[in-house]
């Protein structure tokens, strides 16, 4: 099932998805000419690349950058919005929080793993911003719903949590990683990060939050991965103890 992941996500974005498929072949026949010396090739390239193509192989930091709608939009954290709506029954009105809203809640730093599910990894990687649990009762929200939904300004992404899943302490509305901003290919400025589960779960670009009367599955669950996306105790998956 992991084997599933990449391909759909080269193939969505024609004629970019062509391009990228053909980049990485590229870049891997360049990979076995030069062998160790892949690595400063590709970043390279990456820092010459217009296309984007070399975005998506593995460069400083162990990162790939995955949209599966082409480029997002940069949103400056001045103009960033975020629609948090607090009930699916009551029809209590949404909530919109500004970057700055969010910079005023009480900041919560996670240093843990991000596991993308086709395998790369990319170990210790500290992020701030808001506990999603911090964000949820700033609202109001009703915290008995059974689920939470999130939108990406993507206009395509979405995932979604149980509300037990969304309340535990290592899942945040992050604001900041690595000690700097979230840059727009990594989602910024505001993304999600749940660090028990695997990061197709970390929804990019969020635009919306809202409490749901169910687990609606997301974008890739759709496509047969799991709702429930525990990596395992290595990143506090739910057997092991939450710290
Ligand atoms: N909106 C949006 N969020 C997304 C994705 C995406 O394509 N679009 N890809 C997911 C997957 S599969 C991974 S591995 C991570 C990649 O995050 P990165 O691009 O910052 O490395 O984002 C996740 N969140
Ligand atoms: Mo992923």
């Amino acid at each position: 099932m992991s084997e599933l992941h990449d391909n759909p996500e080269l193939e969505r974005g024609t004629p970019v998805g062509r391009r990228v498929v053909l980049g990485m072949l590229g870049l891997g026949a360049l990979g076995l000419a030069v062998g160790s010396r892949v690595n400063s090739a590709v970043a390279t390239v990456a820092s010459k690349d217009p296309t984007g193509i070399t975005s998506l192989l593995p460069g400083a930091g162990g990162f790939r950058y995955y949209t599966v709608t082409g480029p997002v939009d940069d949103v400056p954290a001045s103009k960033y919005s975020l629609k948090v709506t607090p009930s699916a029954t009551t029809g209590a009105k949404s909530v919109s929080l500004s970057f700055a809203d969010l910079a005023a809640l009480p900041q919560t730093t996670l240093v843990k793993d991000v596991q993308c599910v086709t395998g790369w990894r990319v170990p210790q990687v500290p992020w701030t911003g808001v506990l999603l649990s911090d964000v949820l009762k700033h609202v109001g929200a009703d915290l008995s719903a059974p689920a939470v939904s999130f939108g990406s300004f993507d206009g395509t992404y979405t995932e979604s949590l149980t509300m037990a899943q969304a309340l535990r302490p290592d899942v945040l509305v992050a604001t900041g990683m690595e000690a700097g901003p979230i840059t727009n290919e990594h989602g910024g400025p505001v993304r999600l990060y749940v660090a028990p589960m695997y990061f197709y779960k970390s929804l990019k670009w969020l635009g919306t939050i809202t409490v749901a009367a169910g687990v609606e599955p997301g974008y890739w669950e759709h496509l047969g991965y799991d709702t429930d996306a525990w990596v395992g105790a290595s990143n506090g998956g739910h057997e092991a103890p939450i710290q």
